[in-house]
């Protein structure tokens, strides 16, 4: 039976998902929330998802929610894809990545995302006295991440692994604004400029929808 994502076809943590499915070629079937009249907060939904949140994955009964750990359970059934190196040391570097990318990137680079995005989509200003001070120490983590990717082509190595990919969607959003944050060093400009522009991503730029063939 196909993967079914209930989850919101706009929504950033969806994206993060279904870019994966498409990295991998995995086929899904998205069932969409209506979030707007908050399904994701009823008895039923927070029977799935405890924190009324989406997205969540049904796997033939099998529940999965947390937008990472979803992306972990599929890309763990296709070792061959690299997403998730297996080899001991090349999995500690993976591990290393994805814990720069949660503790680093996600707490900076994801509010400034999200805010920009949400301004982008719905016309809400994002408060600069708030995104001013995040894109700072975000500047300042992007240093690390020159030094790294000056060393490799990708966070963990010369492979594509998910702790490049769990960056998308936020990364594509910080420049909203006309930063050259993403782009002012080489290395980092590089790499951005890669993951921005990969199918996966670009697939559902517009919003996620059921993939049932590629
Ligand atoms: N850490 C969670 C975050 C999930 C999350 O923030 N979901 C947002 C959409 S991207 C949501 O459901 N927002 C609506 C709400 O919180 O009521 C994940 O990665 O899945």
């Amino acid at each position: 039976m196909v993967l079914k994502l209930y989850a919101v076809s706009i929504s950033t943590c969806t994206r993060r998902t279904a870019t994966i499915f498409h990295e991998l070629q995995v086929p899904f079937e998205l069932v969409e929330v209506d979030w707007k009249n908050n399904a994701h907060k009823t008895p039923e939904f927070l029977e799935k998802q405890p924190f009324g949140q989406v997205p969540y994955l049904d796997d033939e009964g099998f529940i999965v929610y947390e937008s990472r750990a979803i992306c972990r359970y599929v890309a763990a059934k296709y070792p061959e894809s690299g997403l998730i190196p297996t080899d001991p040391k090349a999995n500690a570097l993976f591990e290393q990545a994805v814990s720069v990318e949660l503790t680093r990137f996600e707490p900076t680079g994801g509010k400034i995302g999200l805010a920009l995005y949400t301004q982008k989509t719905s016309g809400v200003v994002a408060d600069k006295a708030i995104i001013d001070p995040l894109m700072a120490t975000l500047d300042k983590t992007l240093e690390g991440y020159e030094v790294i990717l000056g060393k490799h082509r990708y966070l963990a190595g010369d492979t594509l692994t998910l702790a490049d990919l769990f960056h998308l969607p936020y990364l594509s959003y910080v420049g909203l604004q006309g930063s050259d944050i993403m782009t002012k060093r080489p290395n980092v400009a590089r790499w951005y400029s890669e993951l921005i522009g990969r199918p996966s991503w670009l697939a559902y730029v517009d919003g996620v929808k059921s993939t049932l063939e590629y």
